[in-house]
């Protein structure tokens, strides 16, 4: 194992404590992020301390804190709040959680990071948005949305190349985040799968990263102009055979719109029950002169054609590994390949030296905001249909 590169810049690491609400599968995410974070990157001027991990369940809290790292148990999102070993709160809780917890940090002048998507409504989210940015103004504090897929170092350069003007005038966006884990009628019922707890089903979970995506890519905004939503099994048992529960939300979710400045056609795809795919995002985007595919299965290559550069020949597969690559130069040589848990790592850098640094980290929660019209968008058209697409 190569060490870290050395030409990275050390800066003296201040400790910052965090308290985190949440221990399942984002919450382990994001403790080996903040675990590892300053390990890797020499130059972030804030090294975590995990101070404190919270959850409602105390023996469940304990033994998370006892496997990912955390100093303190607390079973009250409020007592983490209050918490003088906690500068910066992470929510990594369900989406009705985002709301309360998020304002009620920032109001105590504490950072934060909320898991995507923003929040459960288009509501929170402007009042979200609205205590980020009277915290900022009062206290200074901090606030980011967890899309996490912005930190992909293909994806990072991806924008770098749509910037630059590489492909050329926009004219399609084509984008889909298909997973299978809902196909099976028996999968059992959870908070997930309720509009109360989740707002919104794969629109929200998968949906959002794609919006984000597109947003984060082409530098604009998403204009819903089709919809359609649909829930293939409304009825899941719970786990433990204690019956089964209504589901709420959404299984798969289809939209459609154009970007605001260029005009280009934009498609959107995101579904629970796509069988047989796993975790595949996949987001394209064709220009005048030239093409780019990203693809998460094979998240350390971009697939670029360059018209200007012979590209009519075929796609060339980039292999994003350089040390020139976004984030590439804190980890190993050249085709020593990253995995999806370097993506929380890297947004736990961008995060810090934004703190530290004194500028907005993004995604911000206007960012979050303008992705949750987007979906608020498409709930609006995709509403009660399940199998009509209404137009605007
Ligand atoms: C859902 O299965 C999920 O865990 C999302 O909630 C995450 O945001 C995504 O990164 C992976 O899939």
């Amino acid at each position: 194992m190569s060490p870290r590169n050395d030409a990275l810049p050390e800066r003296a690491q201040r400790p910052i404590g965090i308290g985190m609400v949440g221990y399942a599968f984002m919450g382990r995410a994001h403790s080996h992020a903040w675990h590892t974070v300053s390990r890797a990157f020499g130059d972030v001027p804030l090294k975590p301390r995990l101070a404190a991990i919270c959850g409602r369940d105390p023996a469940a809290t304990a033994e998370a804190a006892g496997r990912l790292g955390w100093a303190a148990v607390e079973t009250d999102w409020r007592a983490l709040i209050e918490r003088d070993d906690v500068q910066l709160v992470d929510i990594s809780a369900p989406g009705d959680l985002h709301a309360p917890i998020a304002i009620a940090a920032l109001g105590a002048g504490k950072h934060v990071l909320c898991e995507k998507p923003l929040a459960n409504t288009l509501d929170e989210a402007e009042a979200m948005a609205k205590a980020a940015s009277d915290a900022y103004a009062r206290t200074g504090a901090r606030a980011m949305v967890g899309f996490n897929y912005r930190r992909v170092p293909a994806v990072a350069l991806a924008r770098k190349y749509v910037a630059e003007g590489r492909i050329g005038t926009l004219r399609h966006l084509r984008a889909v985040y298909l997973q299978d884990w809902l196909a099976d009628p028996k999968a059992p019922m959870t908070w997930r799968m309720s509009a109360e707890r989740a707002g919104s089903g794969a629109l929200g979970d998968l949906g959002s990263h794609i919006v984000d995506l597109a947003r984060y890519l082409t530098g604009e905004e998403i204009v819903v102009t089709s919809a359609a939503l649909e829930t293939f099994t409304r009825e899941r048992p719970y786990p433990g055979g204690s019956g089964t529960g209504t589901v709420t939300v959404d299984d798969s979710a289809l939209f459609a719109g154009r970007l605001s400045e260029s005009g280009a056609l934009a498609s959107f795809e995101a579904t629970r029950c796509a069988t047989g795919h796993k975790n595949d995002l996949t987001i394209e985007i064709n220009g005048s002169a030239g093409s780019l595919v990203f693809n998460l299965e094979r998240l350390n290559e971009l697939a670029l054609l360059d018209l200007t550069d012979g590209g009519a020949c075929g796609f060339r597969r980039v292999l994003v590994t350089e040390p020139e690559h976004p984030y590439i130069s804190a980890w190993w040589p050249p085709g020593h390949v990253l995995g999806w848990e370097h993506t929380f790592i890297h947004q736990a850098r961008d995060l810090l030296t934004a703190i530290a640094d004194g500028t907005q980290p993004e995604p911000s929660f206007s960012d979050g905001l303008e992705a949750q019209r987007v979906l608020a968008a498409v709930q609006e058209h995709g509403a009660g249909t399940g199998a009509t697409i209404r137009s605007a």
